[in-house]
């Protein structure tokens, strides 16, 4: 069986892309290594958690003891990084945090890869590393353009400071040792499991709990939205057939203003919860921007579609009434993740805004 290490395959992203390469592919033995931080959450995998061909591994790769002994332990042949801190607002609260995980975390990974695999006596042949970053690193664009795999590093905030630090050590151990690997950019993903900081599943909480919907300063801020399950098919994509040493982006070609998207989650909510129309948009709250808010991020995916041929498989609208049917069949999940410190510091900070 070919060992793949996944890193944060119990976060948003990471159980999608785990629930995927256990069930696609049974000759593929998977180690989810994971801390379990607050954004990870074993009840996002357990539909897979009982599957002969995964394996969970708690522990931190900010460890590199830990993450050299599991490399030497299971001589992986392909690992799939996805484990990070990964909200912009926390980075700009506690940025070194961001700095360990996201930077010195893809590092000691990077040179467990690289000992297992580049050495002389028993190296290991076929490995892959797979890092998997965000359009973030690219910066903000204005009205026109779309970001290419061309288009130059300008992060603004901690988060991307720290992703856009990530791929350059991944391409600095492609071109230095000749490490195989490949990165990935990709736009806003949507979906179940994903954690209730972030905007669209936040939105959808607050709205069923008739909170208010906190929209940073007037709303006109613009991403490119894709369904997860889009993205971890690219992943799956790019990981058999992507070339190492390529960057590949990954985008919904999807754009909406902050304020449209949430006036259309509104109508939804009213519609699935049997609310008179408009109840829900009485909840929009205009707060205090983020600092160093990035205008407007969208993807040219074309570089992906032309040459592996992926392409995202949903209409926005459609992808978020499912994304909302989830969230409101999945009040537990809702219930269980947004239990505890979560309620103190949520809703103690949109108070004071
Ligand atoms: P998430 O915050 O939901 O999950 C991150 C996971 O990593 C969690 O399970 C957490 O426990 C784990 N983790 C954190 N620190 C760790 C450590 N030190 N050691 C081991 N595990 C640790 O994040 P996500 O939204 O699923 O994002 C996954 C990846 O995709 C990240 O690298 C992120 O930068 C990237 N990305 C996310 C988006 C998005 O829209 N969410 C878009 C593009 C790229
Ligand atoms: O309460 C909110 N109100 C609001 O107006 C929150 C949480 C966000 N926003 C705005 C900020 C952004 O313009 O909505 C937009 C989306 O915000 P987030 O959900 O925090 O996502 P973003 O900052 O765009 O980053 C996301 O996409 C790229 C992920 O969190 C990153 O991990 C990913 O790399």
């Amino acid at each position: 069986m070919k060992k793949l290490l996944i890193t944060g395959g119990a976060g948003f992203i990471g159980s999608h892309v785990v629930r995927r390469f256990v069930s696609s592919y049974p000759d593929y033995r998977i180690y989810n290594l994971d801390k379990l931080t607050y954004a990870g959450n074993l009840e996002n995998l357990r539909d897979v958690e009982k599957q002969s061909n995964y394996e969970f591994v708690k522990g931190d790769i900010t460890d590199a003891a830990f993450i050299d002994a599991l490399f030497a332990q299971h001589r992986f042949e392909g690992v799939i990084h996805l484990a990070a801190e990964s909200h912009v607002d926390r980075s700009i609260s506690n940025p070194l945090e961001f700095v360990m995980t996201n930077v010195v975390g893809t590092v000691n990974l990077l040179n467990a890869a690289r000992k297992t695999w580049l050495n002389k006596e028993t190296p290991v042949s076929g490995a892959r590393f797979y890092h998997v970053s965000t359009d973030e690193v690219y910066g903000s664009l204005g009205e026109e353009g779309l970001f290419t795999e061309k288009t130059s590093y300008d992060p603004h905030s901690p988060y991307s400071a720290s992703k856009a630090s990530s791929d350059h050590f991944v391409r600095a151990y492609c071109d230095t040792y000749g490490l195989p690997a490949v990165i990935s950019n990709c736009s806003n993903n949507y979906g179940s499991f994903h954690f209730p900081e972030k905007l669209i599943p936040l939105a959808i909480h607050n709205i069923k709990n008739k909170k208010p919907i906190p929209v940073y300063g007037k709303g006109e801020n613009v991403r490119d939205w894709l369904f997860v399950e889009d993205h971890a098919r690219a992943i799956d994509v790019i990981f058999h057939k992507g070339k190492n040493g390529e960057t590949y982006n990954i985008g919904g070609n999807n754009e909406w203003k902050n304020i449209d998207l949430i006036r259309l989650l509104c109508e939804i909510m009213d519609r699935k919860l049997n609310r008179a129309s408009g109840e829900s948009a009485k909840l929009i709250s205009f707060v205090l921007d983020r600092a160093g808010h990035d205008l407007r991020y969208a993807i040219d995916s074309s570089k992906l579609q032309n040459e592996l041929g992926w392409k995202p498989s949903l209409r926005f609208e459609e992808g978020l009434e499912k994304t909302v049917e989830w969230y409101l069949a999945n009040e537990a999940w809702l219930n269980n993740v947004t239990s505890g410190d979560y309620k103190k510091y949520y809703e103690g900070q949109y108070a004071k805004r």
